[in-house]
């Protein structure tokens, strides 16, 4: 490579000898015009490229060789440095064997890698950027993705945060932050970044192409959970449907980077056989997969028919995800439905029969939590699932009161329940998990908000939820009905 006094333009050389705990195997030996040493770009492309050696040679007035100033990757090491600079000295006392020396280093690059493979869950590292954002939610938002990376089972190593106005089109991150990011990523040893936004196909292509590793966005994680979580047949299709739906667009004609956008975590995407690259055959299984989900649809609303024959009033559990929900109905039935701290722990909706005193009974469902920005593909996807709650005569809105969070969550919930046409539909605010916070703030809560303090764990406040239960469920006339949706929403709390 020839270059002028500014600067050398790199070759592209794609994707040689790339891949963890890796060297490219290039020395780049250069002339400087001056006694400076390695500067920045110098240093920069030493980083992005992976390079075993980044080599400067001074030239002196007369022309002839000055000293040589080396520098080369460091593995992971305690005071965060990533670059060694080898004291500077004439090309002729250059005299350690540069062979043995990068071997070694390799050596020692693969070793630390070795070491973090064992524990079989992938290591990621996540991308958040502020995006005008306001720096509370940011955040909150910011947590909400950690908890989301934990739920899918992948250990988060590090984060990496940009404060900018909008995000970068093409990287999401501005220039220097991308270095930065390939710096930490290499260092960290990890398999997969996570970024908090929502990236659109180039971006992903782009991403993915300079970090060298499987890129994925929020949509691609919760969607990844979904595919772990989902045990029904129902739910199975549902979750394939909805990945199918997303990954549709972001089919390209590039091999490597179809399979790392297939991937998923531990490869749960759909998958590269099942797409081979083709949309076509993927537009068939979305038409058979929709199919199906009619079918499901059919089903449900007959069987929703037989129980309306029964004439029993629908208590439906709906809330954020985590927020307690399963706990409740658990709690509420006394029988068992499965509870875990982890996001999106119920999938499918299950229903049990609740007594309240004087012989009355009602069905009371619980279901799949929501989201902020719950991914509009799950959300089509998980129609069937939905449908359920169409049914309810009230809502029992189960909101996790520790949390900081709470508001959002609640506009979140009821931004998902209009999105599905169900804002109509009379409302109970439960405020969970009260005994993480004191008495008087459960109280105020509850005050503000027309709502129930409860701890579903402890099974406080349940009585005053049923009572208020009962009341709204058989209201002797249906004017209390109207008048308590009407009263629904007045910013966020009822009049
Ligand atoms: N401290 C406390 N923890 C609770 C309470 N209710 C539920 N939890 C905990 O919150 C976590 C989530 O509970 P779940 O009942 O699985 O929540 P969910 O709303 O069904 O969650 P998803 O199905 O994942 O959307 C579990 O670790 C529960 O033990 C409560 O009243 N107090
Ligand atoms: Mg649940």
């Amino acid at each position: 490579m020839v270059g002028d006094q500014h600067g050398i333009e790199m070759p592209d050389w794609g994707r040689i000898r790339a891949g963890r705990g890796r060297l490219r195997g290039f020395r780049c030996i250069h002339t400087h015009l001056g006694p400076d040493g390695l500067d920045q770009d110098d240093v920069t492309d030493l980083t992005l490229l992976r390079l075993d050696a980044m080599i400067a040679v001074e030239v002196d007035d007369h022309g002839l060789p000055g000293n040589a100033h080396v520098a080369s990757l460091m593995p992971p090491n305690d005071h965060g440095k990533s670059v060694l600079n080898w004291e500077a000295k004439p090309p002729s006392r250059l005299t350690e064997n540069f062979r043995d020396w990068i071997g070694s280093l390799e050596e020692e690059l693969s070793r630390t890698d070795q070491a973090q493979e064992v524990g079989a869950t992938e290591r990621a590292l996540l991308v958040c950027v502020t995006a005008g954002r306001k720096r509370e939610e940011f955040e909150a938002s910011q947590a909400e993705l950690r908890e989301l990376a934990y739920s899918a089972g992948v250990s988060v190593v590090d984060t990496v945060t940009q404060n900018r106005p909008r995000v970068d089109p093409r990287f999401v991150v501005g220039p220097g932050k991308l270095q930065d990011l390939v710096i930490r990523c290499f260092h960290s040893g990890v398999d997969l970044v996570i970024f908090d936004d929502n990236l659109t196909p180039a971006q992903v292509r782009n991403l993915a192409e300079r970090l060298e590793l499987r890129v994925i966005d929020r949509t691609q994680l919760i969607l990844d959970i979904f595919a772990q979580r989902a045990s029904s047949k129902e739910g199975k299709i549902q979750v394939e449907l909805a990945q199918l739906r997303y990954v549709l667009p972001r089919l390209s004609q590039s091999d490597t980077s179809l399979s790392r956008l297939a991937g998923g975590i531990g490869g749960r995407g759909p998958g590269e056989t099942k797409l081979e690259n083709d949309r076509r055959r993927v537009r068939e299984r979305i038409t058979r997969l929709e199919k199906e989900i009619k079918k499901f649809s059919r089903e449900r609303s007959g069987r929703r028919a037989r129980r309306q024959k029964r004439n029993l009033p629908i208590l439906s559990i709906v809330g954020y995800t985590n927020a307690g929900k399963s706990t409740l109905l658990r709690t509420l039935t006394k029988t068992d439905a499965h509870v875990e701290d982890k996001m999106f722990a119920t999938l499918d909706t299950s229903s049990r029969r609740l007594r309240f005193p004087r012989e009355r009974e009602v069905i009371i469902t619980d279901t799949v939590g929501f989201i902020r920005n719950l991914p509009s593909d799950l959300v089509a996807a998980f129609k069937a699932t939905l449908e359920e709650l169409s049914e309810a005569n009230l809502f029992l809105h189960v909101i996790d009161a520790s949390s900081e969070d709470a508001e959002r969550h609640i506009r979140a919930v009821r931004s998902v329940l209009s999105e599905i046409g169900l804002s109509k539909t009379p409302e109970i605010l439960v405020w969970n998990k009260c005994d993480r916070i004191s008495e008087q703030e459960a109280k105020a809560l509850a005050d503000r908000t027309g709502g129930t303090a409860v701890s579903a764990i402890l099974g406080d406040g349940l009585g005053e939820l049923l009572r208020n239960a009962e009341e709204l469920i058989w209201a002797e006339d249906e004017t209390i009905h109207r008048r308590f949706a009407n009263a629904q929403v007045v910013n966020g709390s009822r009049k």
